[in-house]
Formats: structure tokens, sequence, C-alpha cells
């Protein structure tokens, strides 16, 4: 005791002392109040290491410092500030199981006072040890003697403990690249960046980010508007008369289908006894069907926001962001002129969000709420126990089963988006799921891309079994498409023979073409549906929905064209800027001939021009949807039908009991149905549905307390 005591004496003693004393209370917390899905060893190590280097950088700085008075005070003032920032985020996450934004401290007045008022609630008799340190720190700091007699004022030794503080932040950083390639530039998650790199540093992360959006907003105005605005109005196109409106009134039902791509559509595999066998058969009838329009030259143009980007695309008709994922980066602040807004705005649409990961993922919470998305299900709301999950979620026929319970209680019309979440890369599987046989390559993740593909398929059409037999199916509109590729360029060439194609010769316009998804329109009772050729794209999604619905959509500020318009716009800008067009696949200088994939050297001079044209185009597109997003513009322009909407504030803390207040006078399925649930109709061959331990019924009753009060 006698020795530490000497040892803390001293500034530097006391500035190890503190760091040591900070990263030992954040570790505990990190352990006790948050939820950060650490797995395995090495996320482990993250985890303990990461609350050590910030700190440690802070209180070397008051090394510098003449005078051990100036300099203790100044420790225990930024000790002070910290503490404040990790008990802030410790109630806020109490309450809303995510961590502070600036803009939720800034922007929003009654977050804060809520959690103040609240605070007496939330308090735990462990909060004493978050506050007990700097107590005994700030007590210690005084009551011993000076100690500048003990220690030589030489610069030495801060120099040394800052190096030490830097080289652990390095350190820190290349483990956490280690296990998750990307973290920073993709923003996946504000849990990931705690969990990675430390709450401090997600704090000053989030400042700086902040701090730097801002003053792109800052520096808007309606001018950058109306450029926009010629954009769109320029390119909008009118729809078919035949078509608009042919669905109105309909419930839609979105799917987006993790990671697949057009070349699994009737695609079958060969398995080891030679017998061609189909991928996913029920998705295939689906594309095949008369009461499908299906589109075969559809292409997805996600960048690094992946998922959420697909789903900025076809609920905004934008693009995500060339670097990150724009729910990320803007979700939480910006105006939106979205697809749930509008159809709630036009044709009282109520709108909801089905997905079995932590809400937190991609801030899909925030941004949903900036959407106005009216419910999301997030992972809170099923049963998420072990075995029934993968790492991204709820294993999908479970999800959609259990998705039911909370569907059926949404009033008519609905806009829903179920997001799939089992094949994702890289596509592992329990083997009582694995039904379908692997394909035999030298590359297990392609081996198995199949196998997660088929379970996908199989939970779809136990969901649209369900659907026919509640009679939802017969009222309701489908739209499906792929989010983004799910084999990555980099693995083509070991795909190539499994297409047909020599891995050799694979080549940039290989890789482009792969980037097709599918995507289909799926009208029961419809019997004109045929897989259309025409060339087109993710922002094409929503204004051919509006105008199906009969929405009128030259207002809006959308990016894409209805794909039924005889004006459609065929241009297909990917968020890499490659453009790919019926003629022309432009991959940078390059230019390939997109029937046959030869590399076009002579070009004519109407070529080149033709060719320029079209890159002018794509990158005046790009940019007016960058522009929207990073200057925040939609906030200038309101079109007229959105004025009369009225102001909603989002929360899905108590979404359940909120759904509760409507069903008695409302369109719900179960209302429909006498007042019984339809979710016994739900048949699912999932096989953690025969293990007794794993098959416990959600606690609806529970589940809402527990929201209500974490
Ligand atoms: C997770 C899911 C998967 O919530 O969206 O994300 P991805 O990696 O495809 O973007
Ligand atoms: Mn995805």
């Amino acid at each position: 005791m006698r020795t530490i005591h000497h040892y803390i004496k001293n500034k530097t003693g006391f500035v190890l002392f503190a760091a040591v004393l900070f990263w030992l209370k954040t570790y505990l917390s990190y352990q006790l109040e948050f939820n950060l899905g650490v797995q395995g060893t090495l996320q482990e190590l993250i985890l303990f290491i990461n609350p050590l280097s910030i700190p440690l950088l802070l209180f070397s700085f008051t090394l510098f410092i003449k005078g051990e008075k100036k300099s203790k005070l100044t420790l225990l003032f930024i000790y002070l500030l910290l503490t404040l920032l990790l008990y802030s985020n410790i109630m806020y996450y109490r309450e809303f199981t995510d961590f502070l934004t600036v803009g939720t401290i800034v922007g929003s007045g009654n977050v804060s006072g809520g959690l103040f008022a609240s605070s007496l609630a939330l308090f735990k008799p462990q909060d004493l040890l978050y506050w007990g340190d700097f107590l005994f720190l700030a007590v210690y700091a005084f009551k011993t003697k000076r100690s500048d007699s003990t220690e030589k004022a030489t610069k030495l030794k801060p120099i040394l403990v800052l190096t030490s503080a830097i080289l652990l932040f390095v350190g820190n950083l290349t483990l956490a690249e280690i296990d998750r390639p990307q973290l920073l530039t993709r923003t996946f998650d504000r849990n990931y960046i705690v969990k990675y790199l430390g709450i401090n540093f997600y704090a000053g992360y989030d400042s700086y980010k902040t701090l730097q959006n801002n003053q792109i907003k800052a520096s808007a105005d309606e001018s950058d508007m109306s450029t926009v605005l010629n954009y769109v109005q320029e390119h909008h196109a009118q729809p078919d008369p035949d078509m608009f409106g042919s669905i109105a009134g309909k419930n839609l039902i979105y799917i987006e289908l993790e990671s697949i791509q057009q070349f699994l559509i009737d695609y079958q595999l060969e398995d080891e006894n030679g017998e061609l066998q189909e991928v996913m058969p029920f998705v295939n009838q689906l594309f095949n069907d008369e009461a499908t329009h299906s589109f075969n030259n559809f292409f997805h143009q996600t960048g690094q926001g992946k998922t959420s980007d697909a789903e900025m695309l076809a609920e905004n008709s934008l693009y995500g962001l060339a670097q990150g994922g724009a729910f990320s980066q803007v979700g939480s602040e910006n105006t939106f002129q979205s697809a749930s807004k509008i159809l709630e705005a036009e044709q009282d649409y109520t709108s909801a969000v089905f997905h079995g990961n932590v809400g937190s993922f991609w801030n899909r919470n925030d941004t949903y709420q900036s959407m106005g998305v009216d419910y999301f299900f997030d992972s809170g709301f099923y049963n998420m126990d072990e075995g029934r999950t993968m790492e991204y979620g709820l294993k999908d026929k479970l999800f959609f089963q259990e998705s039911v319970q909370y569907l059926e209680q949404l009033p008519q019309p609905f806009y829903t988006k179920f997001l799939t979440v089992t094949h994702h890369f890289p596509f592992p599987l329990d083997e009582a799921n694995a039904t379908f046989p692997k394909a035999d390559t030298n590359d297990e993740t392609i081996n198995n891309f199949f196998v997660t593909a088929h379970y996908m398929d199989e939970a779809i059409e136990e969901f649209f079994n369900y659907l026919k037999e509640s009679g939802l199916y017969e009222d309701s509109v489908f739209v499906l498409y792929g989010d983004h590729y799910g084999i990555s360029d980099m693995r083509n060439p070991s795909l190539a023979p499994l297409l047909d194609k020599y891995s050799m010769n694979w080549d940039a316009y290989d890789n482009a073409m792969m980037q097709r998804v599918p995507f289909m329109i799926h009208i029961p009772g419809e019997t004109n549906g045929q897989i259309h050729e025409e060339f087109a794209s993710q922002t094409d999604i929503l204004p051919t929905v509006l105008h199906l619905l009969g929405i009128e959509t030259q207002d809006y500020t959308f990016m894409g064209t209805d794909v039924f318009s005889p004006e459609h716009d065929p241009i297909v800008p990917l968020r890499n800027g490659n453009i790919i067009t019926p003629k022309y696949t432009i991959i940078g200088q390059t230019i390939y001939n997109t029937e046959t994939g030869e590399l076009l050297r002579n070009l004519s001079g109407e070529e080149l021009k033709e060719i320029d044209d079209i890159k002018t185009h794509a990158s005046a597109e790009l940019a007016a949807s960058d522009s929207i997003l990073m200057k925040d513009l939609l906030r200038f322009y309101t079109p007229e039908v959105l004025k009369t909407a009225e102001e909603t504030e989002y929360s899905y803390i108590n979404q359940l009991s909120h759904l509760r207040n409507e069903l008695n006078q409302s369109t719900t399925l179960i209302e429909q149905n006498n007042g019984q649930t339809t979710a016994p109709l739900y048949e699912t061959n999932a096989p953690e549905n025969n293990n007794e331990e794993l098959d416990q019924p959600v606690d609806l009753e529970n589940q809402m307390i527990e929201k209500i009060q974490p």
C-alpha cells in the first residue's frame, strides 16, 4: 500500500493511477450496462483494452502543466467530464438502448429533459460506483503532500506517457480493423464503434462527424435546391395511363432479399450425384408468374451502406453516399420525403418495418423516425434466444413467423417492409437448417451461398402460405428486390465456372453485370405480368410503385423514373461511378458493349459524344442526390401534399400499446378475423420450433412492460 502511495504521489503516478481507475470503471460499465454483442476472444480483448487509451491520452496532457496543483485540478476536471459523459450514456442507454449523439443532446432538448426527469427511476445502486472513484481521486489528490521535490521536472516522462497512449490507440485501431474492416469508413452502428474503439473515442468521433456535416449544411441554401429541382423536373417520366392507379388501395408488402443476385433466378445447382437442384423454387415461381412484373436487367446501386443504402434507394429514390452509410451519417437529422411520409399524406397508409436485428444497426432507429415510419419491429420484439439467431439477427423462417403477430395488428392499408438477413455473407447456416447441397468450388463462401439462398426461399414461401391462409394475400401487392451483391468482385472468378464462364477471362464488365438483382412486383389477380427486359435500378422502385397506386410524382425529388413509363430512363448509374445502359457499360475510361461484353476501342466521334452525354447525365444525378443528403436540402422544399401532413413524433418504444389503441377502431386483420389472432395459421418447418427450450412464445405483455421500463 505504501509503495502504491509512493508511486501515485508524484504527477506521473497520479496520471497513470487515474487512467487505470477510469479504464476499470468504463470496463465495468460495459459489462453491467451495455449490450455490445461481443463475440469471441479477439472482441473480448478489444473491449478490455479500448477504454484505456483516450483517458490516458487526455490525462497525459496535464503532465505538461507547470505546478502540481494546477495539473491535478485539470486532471480532475477532465476526469469529471469523462465521468459525466459515461454516466449520461449509461442513463440514456437504460432508457433508449442506444448511445448519445451530439444531435440528441443539442438537437432535442426533450430527450435530455425527459431523461433528467426520469433519472430517479433509472437510478441503480451501482451508480454510486460510477461517481465514487471521482470523489476518492479528488480527496486523495489534495490529501497527499506536494511531491515536486521527489519528481524531477523533466519532459521525458510526459512524452513517454503521451506516446504510450497514442501507441495503445493505434494498437486498438489495428485490432479493430482486423476484426471489422472499414469500421470507420462505413460506420455501421454506434454500438460497433463503442465495442471496438471505446465510448470516449465514439463521443469524439461523433462530435467531429456532426461538426463536419453541420458545416456542409450551413453552407447550403435554397438556391442549391433549385439546381436539384431543375434536374428532377427535366428528368421526370409521366406515368403510363393504363398502369396508373391500377393497384390503388392495396396493402404494400416489400421484401428486401438480403444478398440475392439475379443470377440466382432460375439457377440450378448440380449436386454431388450430378442432379440439378433448383436453388430458389418459390421465388422463381413468383418471378415467372403471370401475376408478376419482373425485371431481369435491374441493378442495385448501393455503396458502403449496403442494406441500408438499398433502403434509402427504395424509400426515397435517393442514392446512399459515396462513402460510409447514409443512414448513419445523415439519417438522424435530415428531412426526408420518403415513401412512408408520402403514402401516409396521400392515401393514409400505415407504415412499418420488420427486421430481426438490433434497431441501432445502420442507425435505423433514428433514420426511420426521420423518414416517418410509424412502427419499427426490431430484435426487441422477437424471441432472440440462442440458437434462433445468426450474426445479423433472427433466422428468416422464425423472423417471418414471429412477424405476423404484429402485422395482423396494423391498420390497413399498410406499407410494410421485411428485411431478411440469413442469406448474409459469409452465409453460414446450422446443419438442421442446411437442407440444400453446397456448391463444390475452392471458395467456402461461394459453396454456402446456395444453401442460405435456398433457406430464404423456403422462409418466403412459408410467409406467402400464411398470407394466403389469412386472406391478406388478395388485398396486397408484393415488391421484392435484392439489396446488393452477395458474392464480391474478388470472389467472382471462383464463381465463374458455375455460370459457365472462364475464371481466366473474367473482367470488369463481368463484375458489372453481376450487380443485377431481381426486382418483381407481384399483383394477385394480375394476368398481364411478364419478364421485362428494360434496364432499370433501385432508384426506380418508388416512382413506379407510387404511380401504380395512383399518386402523381412530379413534385417529389426522385432520382429514378417509373419503369412502366414510355419515358423511363434506362441509364443506370452505379454508386461507384460506373454506368450501365442497354448499349454501353462504362467503367471509368473503359467502354464495353453491354450486349456482347466486347471491349470497345475505336469509337466514332458520334459514339464518344453519346457516351459523354451519358456520363454528364449520370454525374448530374449522383450530384443532385448527394447534395440533397449532404446539404439536407429537402428542408428548403416541401411539396404541397406534405405541407398539410401533421407533424408526428415517432417512438418505437411504446409502439405496442399504441397499436392496441388503434386495434378497436381500425381495419386490422385481427378485427376482420373477429378479434382472433391469425398467428396459429402460420406453418413453418423451422427446426428451432421443435426444440422445446427454444419454443417459448413471445410474451407480448411482459415485453411491452420491459420496453417501457428497461
Ligand atoms: C443487418 C443487415 C445486414 O441489420 O442489414 O447488413 P448489410 O451488411 O447487408 O448491410
Ligand atoms: Mn444487405
